[in-house]
C-alpha cells in the first residue's frame, strides 16, 4: 500500500468516478447511502491489488491453505475497519469532506454484517482478519444469510424480534460469482451398483458464491471469506406448471430460497429441525466440493490432501465435513473407505465452544437418514470403524446412542485434533464431556485460547486510548500486542495515567451524548459505567447483576445523605426468541431500569439503561466508554468470553468469577486488578449436590432477602405486583446457575469497587495495567497457535 498510497485528492476523484459511473448519481443529488457505496467502492478497489498478489503467491509458493467452516461470521460493519487496514481512515475524511460529508455519519449509515449469534461468530470475524493480517493462505465459508440475527426492540420493556434485512441494501464489498456453483442433493435414496454406493438426492439446490475479500492491517494481505447463497436448480417444476398447477410448480424454488434465507437465533428449542440441517449441509457440501475443485486444480494425488489442504470446523454445526469428504473420495475418487477416513481425519479439526449439555447437537438417526441417506451409512460406518479399533470403548463414546447422533462425538473422531476456547475451558473437556474419547485418544485435545483483533476492538473502537498508547510506546503495537507491556513503565507516571483518565473520559462524555439521544437520559460522566454485554442466558447472570443493583437501589434510598459513589448500569443482549426465562430477565431488567431512573430520592446517582438491539457497532461504542467490565458466568459454563478481553484492552476492570478465559486475564493483569468473587468450577459443582443451596443462601443474607421481597411485592411492576413470581420461585426452589449462591460474594466484590473507584490514582493505575498486560489476547497470537498446533501451516508475509 505504501508506495501507492493515494492522497485525499485521488480518493475524492475516485469516490466521483463511482458515484458517477458506478452508481449514475450526480454529486448534487447523491445521499449518504450514495456517499457510502461511492467511498466503499473506491476502498474496494484498492483490496484487490493485494488480494490477487495473496492468490498469486499462495498458488505460485504451492502453500498449504487454511479452511475456516462456520455457519456464523459476526463481521459487523467494514467500510471503517478497511479504512483503518489500509491506512485510509484519515484520508477517506478528507476526501469526503471536499466533498461536503462527515466520514463518521458516513461510517454509521452501513448496517452490521450481523451473520451470527454471539462469540463464536465474532470469534471467526476477528480469525479472518487476524489470518489476513499474518498472510496466512486462508478461506473462510459460510451462508450468505439474506436475513442475519433478529433486530430487538422493547415494547413495554418487553424484547419484540423483528427481522434484519442487511441484504435490502446492496453490499458493496462483496463480489458475485455466478459462475461458482455446486449442485447439492437432499433426500433420496441410495443404490448399490457393484459394490459401488450411488446416492441420488431426491431434491437438489445450487450453491452460488458470493465472495468479500478481507483485508489485513497494512493492506499487505487478504482472504476472501466465501458465502454461499441457495438458488433453485430449476425455477419450475415444468410438469406441474403445464399441468396448471402454478403454485406447486413454484415448490423447487421455495425449498431453494429457504436454506439461506435466516440464521437461527441459537435457540435450544429450534434444535433438531430439517431446516437447519439442511443448512449445516449445504455449508458443508459446497466448501467441500469447492476446495477439492480447487485442489484438483492443482494437485493430482488425493491421498497427499493433508499436505495442502487444513479445514478447521467452529463447533460440531459443521461437522458433516467429514462424512462428507468420505462420501466424495468413497464413492466419486473410489478409495477404500479406511483410507478416505484416514485422509479426513489428517485434514480435520474440531473446535469446541461449549460443556452446555443441552447446546451439544444431536440429530435422530431417522432425520439424518432422511435427508442425507448416504452421510446415514458413512457415519454409521465411521462408528463401526472406531469401535474396531477401540474394542473396549465406552458406550458413551459412539457417535450413534439412542437412535441419536452426537455431532460432539462425530467431530471429536473425524479430527487429528480437537481444541478448546481457553486453559480452564480445555481441562473441562477433557475431564467431562471428552472424557472417555480423551482416553482413547491422549493428545488430541489442544488447548487455544481465544482471542481478539486489536486493530477492530483497540485501534478503531477506542481512537483516543490508541493515540496515547502510539504516542507513549511509538506504533506497531497493532499488529505485535505484546508491546503493550512497554507501557509499563508509565503506570507510575502521573502525566501518564492523567492522560489514560482523559481518554477514557472522553469516551465516556461521547456515549452520554449517545445515550441523551437514543434514550433521552442523562448520564453523569463521574460515574461508574458498569457494563454487561453479551447474549442474555441464564448461565450468564444478568439476573445477578439486576438484584444486585436492587439492593444498591435500596441502600442508597435509605441513606440518601451517605456518600454513594455514582454508577450507571449498562446493559446490552438479545435472548433467543424461544427462551423465555431469558426473556423474562430482560424484562425485569427494564422495569428495574423504570423505577430506578425516575426516582428523585437517589439524586441521579444510579441509572439503569438497556439501549435495545446490541450488536458488534454497540459493543465499539460501549466498550471504549466502560470502568468496569461485568463476567460473571456461573464457574465452569462459559468457554471462554471474548467480551473480556475487549473491556481489558480498553481498560475497563473485570469483576468477575473464575470462569474460561477470566482465569488467564486475572493471572496477566494480576490479582489486584481484578474483582474477583464467587465459587470456583469445583465448588459449583459440589454446592449443586445441597439439597436446599439457594435457601440457605437467601437465609444468610439479609440483603438478598429485601431484594427479594421488593420483587415479590411487585415494587417494579406495580401494574402487575405479580409479574416476577415465576423468576422468584426458580430463585428459591431450581437455581441452577447459583445466582444466590454467589449473591453475598459478588455483592462484597461490588463495595471492593466503589472503594477502588474513590482512589482515582489507584483506580487509573489499574485500568492502564489491563491496557498494558492483555496483549497475549489478540487473535494474531490465537492464529499462531492453530497454525504450529492444528494446522502445519506457515504463513506467507
Ligand atoms: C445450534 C443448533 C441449532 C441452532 C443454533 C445453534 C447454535 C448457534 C450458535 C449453538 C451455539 C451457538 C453459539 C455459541 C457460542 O457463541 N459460544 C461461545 O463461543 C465463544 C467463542 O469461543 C466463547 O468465547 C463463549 O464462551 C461461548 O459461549
Amino acid at each position: 500500500m505504501s508506495a501507492t498510497a493515494p492522497t485525499a485528492d485521488d480518493l475524492q476523484a475516485a469516490i466521483l468516478r463511482h458515484l458517477t459511473f458506478t452508481l449514475g448519481k450526480d454529486a448534487a443529488h447523491a445521499s449518504r447511502y450514495d456517499w457510502r457505496m461511492a467511498l466503499s467502492y473506491a476502498l474496494r478497489d484498492l483490496i484487490v491489488e493485494p488480494w490477487f498478489s495473496a492468490t498469486r503467491v499462495t498458488y505460485g509458493e504451492d502453500r498449504k491453505r487454511v479452511y475456516y467452516l462456520s455457519l456464523e461470521f459476526l463481521i459487523g460493519r467494514l467500510l471503517e475497519d478497511v479504512s483503518i487496514n489500509l491506512g485510509l481512515r484519515d484520508v477517506s475524511a478528507k476526501a469526503l469532506a471536499a466533498l461536503g460529508q462527515d466520514l463518521g455519519a458516513v461510517i454509521e449509515d452501513e448496517p452490521d454484517a450481523a451473520l451470527g449469534n454471539g462469540g463464536l461468530g465474532r470469534l471467526a470475524a476477528c480469525f479472518m482478519e487476524s489470518m489476513a493480517t499474518m498472510g496466512v493462505p486462508a478461506m473462510g465459508y459460510g451462508i450468505r444469510y439474506e436475513h442475519g440475527l433478529f433486530r430487538q426492540r422493547f415494547e413495554a420493556g418487553q424484547q419484540v424480534e423483528t427481522p434484519e434485512d442487511w441484504l435490502k441494501q446492496k453490499h458493496p464489498w462483496e463480489f458475485e460469482r455466478p459462475e461458482v456453483v455446486y449442485e447439492i442433493g437432499f433426500k433420496g435414496h441410495v443404490s448399490d451398483e457393484g459394490g459401488r454406493r450411488v446416492w441420488h438426492p431426491s431434491e437438489s439446490v445450487v450453491a452460488s458464491a458470493h465472495d468479500t475479500p478481507i483485508v489485513g492491517w497494512q493492506g499487505r494481505w487478504a482472504n476472501t471469506l466465501r458465502l454461499w447463497a441457495a438458488t433453485p436448480t430449476t425455477m419450475f417444476d415444468l410438469d406441474r406448471f403445464n399441468a396448471g398447477d402454478y403454485a406447486a410448480a413454484a415448490e423447487p424454488e421455495a425449498l431453494a430460497r429457504t436454506i439461506s434465507r435466516v440464521l437461527y437465533p441459537d435457540d435450544t428449542t429450534e434444535a433438531g429441525k430439517e431446516l437447519r440441517l439442511k443448512q449445516e449441509y449445504f455449508l458443508v457440501s459446497s466448501a467441500v466440493q469447492d476446495i477439492l475443485r480447487r485442489y484438483r486444480s492443482g494437485h493430482g494425488d488425493i491421498r497427499k490432501l493433508a499436505d495442502h489442504v487444513a479445514i478447521q470446523m467452529n463447533d460440531t454445526h459443521p461437522a458433516l465435513a467429514g462424512p462428507e469428504l468420505i462420501r466424495i473420495l468413497v464413492d466419486h475418487d473410489g478409495l477404500a473407505f479406511d483410507e478416505a477416513a484416514r485422509i479426513a481425519e489428517a485434514v480435520l479439526g474440531y473446535t469446541n465452544h461449549t460443556l452446555l449439555p443441552e447446546a451439544l447437537e444431536r440429530w435422530t438417526t431417522w432425520m439424518i437418514g432422511n435427508v442425507l441417506p448416504r452421510h446415514m451409512e458413512i457415519i454409521g460406518a465411521l462408528d463401526a470403524r472406531h469401535a474396531a479399533a477401540h474394542p473396549c470403548r465406552p458406550p458413551g463414546t459412539a457417535i450413534i446412542e439412542n437412535d441419536q447422533v452426537k455431532m460432539g462425538e462425530l467431530a471429536f473422531i473425524t479430527s487429528h485434533k480437537v481444541n478448546g476456547v481457553s486453559a480452564l475451558h480445555t481441562e473441562l473437556v477433557k475431564d467431562t464431556v471428552f472424557a472417555d474419547l480423551h482416553a482413547l485418544h491422549p493428545g488430541r485435545i489442544v488447548n487455544q485460547t481465544n482471542g481478539i483483533t486489536p486493530r477492530r476492538w483497540l485501534k478503531l473502537a477506542n481512537p483516543a486510548l490508541s493515540a496515547l498508547v502510539t504516542d507513549t510506546i511509538g506504533d506497531g503495537w497493532e499488529a505485535d500486542l505484546d508491546r503493550l507491556e512497554a507501557l509499563e513503565p508509565h503506570l507510575d507516571d502521573a502525566g501518564f495515567l492523567d492522560a489514560y483518565g482523559a481518554a477514557k473520559r472522553s469516551n465516556k462524555v461521547a456515549l452520554a451524548a449517545w445515550v441523551k439521544d437514543e434514550m433521552g437520559e442523562t448520564l453523569d460522566p463521574e460515574a461508574i459505567f458498569d457494563v454487561q454485554i453479551k447474549r442474555v442466558h441464564e448461565y450468564k447472570r444478568q439476573l445477578l447483576n439486576i438484584l444486585e443493583t436492587i439492593g444498591l437501589w435500596h441502600r442508597m434510598r435509605a441513606a440518601p445523605q451517605d456518600d454513594w459513589v455514582p454508577r450507571v448500569k449498562i446493559f446490552g443482549g438479545k435472548a433467543a426468541p424461544g427462551y423465555a426465562v431469558a426473556k423474562q430477565i430482560i424484562r425485569l431488567i427494564n422495569d428495574v431500569g423504570r423505577v430506578v431512573n425516575a426516582d428523585p430520592a437517589i439524586k441521579g446517582r444510579l441509572k439503569v439503561l438497556y439501549p435495545a438491539n446490541y450488536n458488534v457497532s454497540m459493543a465499539e461504542r460501549l466498550i471504549p466508554a466502560s470502568d468496569l467490565s461485568e463476567q460473571i458466568s456461573t464457574a465452569g459454563k462459559e468457554a471462554s468470553g471474548t467480551g473480556n478481553m475487549k473491556f481489558a484492552l480498553n481498560g475497563a476492570p473485570t469483576i468477575g468469577t473464575l470462569d474460561g478465559a477470566n482465569v488467564e486475564i486475572r493471572d496477566r493483569v494480576g490479582a489486584d486488578n481484578f474483582f474477583l468473587f464467587g465459587m470456583t468450577a469445583p465448588e459449583v459443582v459440589a454446592r449443586r449436590n445441597v439439597p436446599d443451596h439457594a435457601r440457605q443462601a437467601i437465609e444468610a443474607s439479609e440483603d438478598l432477602q429485601v431484594v427479594l421481597q421488593l420483587l415479590a411485592e411487585g415494587r417494579f411492576s406495580p401494574e402487575e405486583p405479580e409479574r416476577y413470581h415465576g423468576l422468584l420461585d426458580q430463585l428459591w426452589n431450581h437455581d441452577h446457575f447459583l445466582v444466590a449462591s454467589d449473591y453475598a460474594s459478588y455483592a462484597a466484590a461490588q463495595r471492593e469497587v466503589d472503594s477502588a473507584w474513590r482512589d482515582r490514582a489507584g483506580w487509573l493505575r489499574m485500568a492502564a495495567a489491563n491496557t498494558a498486560r492483555v496483549g497475549f489476547f489478540s487473535s494474531d497470537r490465537t492464529i499462531r497457535g492453530y497454525m504450529k498446533d492444528i494446522w502445519s501451516v506457515k504463513a506467507a508475509l
